[in-house]
């Protein structure tokens, strides 16, 4: 592979390092002595909490830590980026990545989350010396799975916008793959929270509702599908799987994802119980929180990363949503 070349580099690029996943993964990186670049949208300057801790550290930003704005949509931005860092590795984890919004703006998914991929895809095959590509994929992509548990070979299947979006950004990272030889591959990670999750998702959205409950600064939560099923992971664990997957020699996909089932009405009552209060008493539910079409059975299989990767999850369901209520007990405070 030509990525060979720049091996020696620890010089990393991550697309979305202002999101959830990109801000644990730059301290990760630089805790391994990386010189990470992140890409920034222009409209994102506001956005950057979650950098905060690497941003106003003078011994980080600017030093082992570099920040670049450039649209998705702006393609020669982005190349001119890549071609002044000269990155070893690119993680691209930005797009449009809520399932439920890409119903109301599915254009726009498709060129944030399908199109820029792709032609991502097509400033690698014109360099000399490829860098290894990561692209965060997502279980969306099996939507309707025809078998369960979900591995790397099973069938996409996608039942949303976003679903299908991701799933064509996915097949162009495997097309890509074989027929171009470029080190691409892509982290099929199911649903992963943290307290650093964006608002809108279910996770933040009940644990933020729990803390502001507890502490008398509201009275109710109110939720769409209760009895939805997820694959829940921390993303801490996932952003550390992502790193792995890069460091094998040989590009090949991977499903990122705990192995096990949990309601939303599960994580509802782990919350609560955290602050010692009765979920029934606060929690309603509002049809305008359905969706049109939810996936219903999505469960991983992360046999694959596991044995290959040596990949280990080190939170459990229960650790994960007990650190984001705390999270949420210390914002609500101040
Ligand atoms: O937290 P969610 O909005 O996550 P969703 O839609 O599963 O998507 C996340 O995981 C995907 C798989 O990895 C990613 F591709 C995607 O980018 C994103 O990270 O919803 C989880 C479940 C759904 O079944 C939803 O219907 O919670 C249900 N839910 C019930 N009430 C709700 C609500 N979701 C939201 N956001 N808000 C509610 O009030």
């Amino acid at each position: 592979m030509s990525a060979v070349d720049n091996r020696n580099k620890k010089v990393a690029l991550i697309t979305g390092i202002t999101g959830q996943d990109g801000s644990y993964l730059a301290e990760l990186l630089i805790a391994k002595g990386y010189t990470v670049h992140g890409v920034v949208r222009r409209t994102s300057s506001l956005e950057r909490s979650r950098l905060r801790g690497l941003y106003e550290d003078d011994a980080i930003y600017g030093k082992s830590l570099f920040l670049h704005y450039a649209d998705l949509e702006d393609i020669t931005t982005l190349r001119r980026i890549i071609a002044k860092v000269e990155p070893a590795e690119i993680y691209h984890l930005a797009g449009q990545s809520h399932v439920g919004l890409s119903f109301e703006i599915p254009e726009t998914t498709c060129e944030l989350t399908a199109m820029a991929t792709l032609r991502l895809l097509e400033v690698l095959r014109d360099l000399p010396h490829s860098p290894r590509l990561l692209h965060a994929s997502s279980s969306e992509v099996f939507g309707a799975p025809r078998e369960f548990p979900q591995t790397e070979e099973t069938l996409m299947n996608p039942v949303t916008p976003y679903g299908c979006a991701k799933a064509f950004a996915t097949q162009m990272v495997r097309i890509y793959r074989s027929n171009f030889e470029i080190y691409c591959l892509n982290a099929i990670s199911y649903n992963h929270e943290s307290p650093r999750r964006g608002e809108n998702f279910v996770s933040r959205k009940i644990c933020k509702a729990v803390a502001e409950i507890s502490l008398g600064l509201r009275k109710r939560l109110t939720l769409g599908n209760l009895s939805a099923c997820r694959d829940w992971s921390d993303a801490r664990d996932v952003v550390h799987g992502y790193y792995l997957a890069l460091q094998n020699d040989t590009p090949q996909d991977y499903v990122f994802c705990s192995g096990v089932l949990h309601s939303v009405q599960d994580m509802v009552e782990i919350a609560f119980q955290a602050v010692n209060l009765d979920a029934s008493a606060h929690v309603e539910i509002d049809e305008k929180f359905l969706r049109v079409t939810d996936p219903s059975r999505l469960l991983g299989d992360p046999t694959k990363a596991m044995t290959l990767l040596g990949w280990k999850p080190r939170y459990s369901f229960r650790d994960t949503i007990l650190s984001m209520v705390a999270s949420e007990l210390e914002l609500a405070k101040k």
